[in-house]
């Protein structure tokens, strides 16, 4: 893709840059180019030069390096005006003051709420809720069904319900979800223009500041309501942070946990030995969350990290300045890590537990628990209702999304059976 809006020349991009498509034509294909590349690689974001990890071990000592720092001005090619806000991925990483940008002490102050309200412990309150949420999609699933029999599992299921969940949350009105959900999926995607990017994200930013405004004035038994109230004798989020933190826990807890439930439906439907193993008890659905999350990771690349010092990883220095992206994907399958196998999607492989998908350090993923009860009530549910559930397409025919930073489907249409 011809990027007129950065001046980074081809010549900075070395011989060995893996060009991220984004289009997503070849997911596989490009890991393997990832992986081949070297643990540390250079890659191409549509015309701007980043390093990426594609590997466990190196990925998990970097998240830990308190010299790569998540602020946007600690970015050279920010700094110099090479990047700027018409660079169509700028909205990963310009995201605002929240738990995702900030580090340090002041992150631990951004963040320790969001963590708290969302322990295991803390998740057992809300389990009847996403119970009743999943029953009342696999009605509107059997409901949808065309006079084929078929219908998209994505659209009807797998989309509304981590949707509904955030939506519980953090106090969002249900007559918002179809709004954020078309926001979110033209924020993503590659093919929209980014006037039009720029534009739905300050429209968001007033939705999410009306809210959060809202609940200033009526707080309610919500996350955003805990996180405008200050802690007994503690400071309080400003309102710029309360609206980082809110965008940030809707659009991730919305997006990602679509890409678990479905990434596993789909490994199941193509690996029936697998499915029947689970479905006869001799496997747990914990082991089909937990390789779906190894194999087929719901975030590709995470966006970025800025380098505060020179840092060495094997033979090469990321240089002060230089941004760093994590290929979850690529981390996956690290044949270091999982064996030479680590292509095959088993869930009975001993390593399935040992990945890094929610990330390590300070940032790690505060939803993690969240979204395995999710896919923990989901999947064992869906399949229990639709034992005859099946792919209507041959399953090479679903397409990705075009979507650089995340692996979402198109559509997943299944006969309920
Ligand atoms: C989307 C745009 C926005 O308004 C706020 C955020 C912050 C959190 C980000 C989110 C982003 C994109 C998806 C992320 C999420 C955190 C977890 C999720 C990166 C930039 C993942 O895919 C892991």
């Amino acid at each position: 893709m011809n990027c007129p809006h950065t001046a980074a020349a081809p010549a900075d991009r070395g011989a060995g840059t893996v060009v991220i498509d984004p289009m997503v034509q070849d997911l596989d294909g490009e890991t393997a180019r990832l992986r081949d590349a070297g643990v540390l690689a250079r890659i191409d974001l549509l015309g701007v030069p980043a390093w990426t990890v594609t590997r466990h071990a190196e990925a998990r000592q970097l998240l830990l390096d308190p010299r790569l720092v998540k602020d946007i001005e600690a970015w050279g090619l920010w700094q110099s005006g090479v990047v700027t806000r018409a660079w169509p991925l700028i909205g990963m990483i310009d995201a605002g003051r929240s738990m995702f940008t900030v580090d340090g002490a002041e992150h631990r102050r951004l963040r320790t709420k969001t963590s708290q309200a969302l322990t295991p412990r803390r998740l057992e309150a809300i389990r009847p809720e996403i119970e009743k949420f999943t029953q009342e999609l696999l009605d509107a699933l059997d409901a949808a069904q065309g006079d084929d029999g078929v219908v998209d599992l994505k659209s009807v299921f797998a989309q509304p319900l981590p949707m509904r969940v955030v939506g519980m949350l953090m106090g969002v009105d249900e007559s918002k979800h179809a709004m954020l959900t078309r926001q979110y999926k033209a924020f993503f995607s590659m093919l929209t223009p980014q006037d039009e990017r720029l534009a739905l994200l300050a429209e968001l930013d007033v939705f999410y500041t009306d809210l959060v405004r809202e609940k200033t004035a009526r707080p309610t038994d919500d996350l955003t309501s805990a996180l405008i109230l200050a802690e007994e004798g503690g400071e309080p989020l400003t309102e710029e942070e309360v609206v980082g933190n809110l965008k940030a826990m809707v659009a991730a807890g919305h997006e990602t946990t679509i890409g678990l439930v479905l990434n596993a439906v789909r490994a199941l439907l193509s690996h029936p030995d697998q499915l029947r193993k689970v479905l006869a008890g001799e496997a747990g659905w914990d082991a089909v969350i937990e390789e779906t999350l190894r194999w087929d990771t719901p975030t590709t690349h995470l966006l970025m990290r800025f380098a505060t010092e020179d840092i060495t990883v094997g033979d090469e220095v990321i240089r002060k300045g230089e941004g760093l992206v994590v290929s979850y994907r690529a981390i996956g399958r690290d044949i270091e890590q999982h064996g030479a196998d680590a292509d095959a999607f088993d869930i009975t492989r001993p390593t399935r537990n040992r990945h890094m998908t929610f990330g390590h350090g300070p940032h790690i993923c505060p939803g993690a628990a969240l979204s395995r009860v999710e896919a923990g009530i989901a999947l064992p549910a869906l399949f229990t209702r639709f034992p005859g559930l099946r792919l209507a397409v041959p399953d090479e025919e679903i397409t990705k999304l075009p979507v650089m930073t995340q692996n979402d489907m198109s559509a997943f249409p299944v006969h309920l059976g």
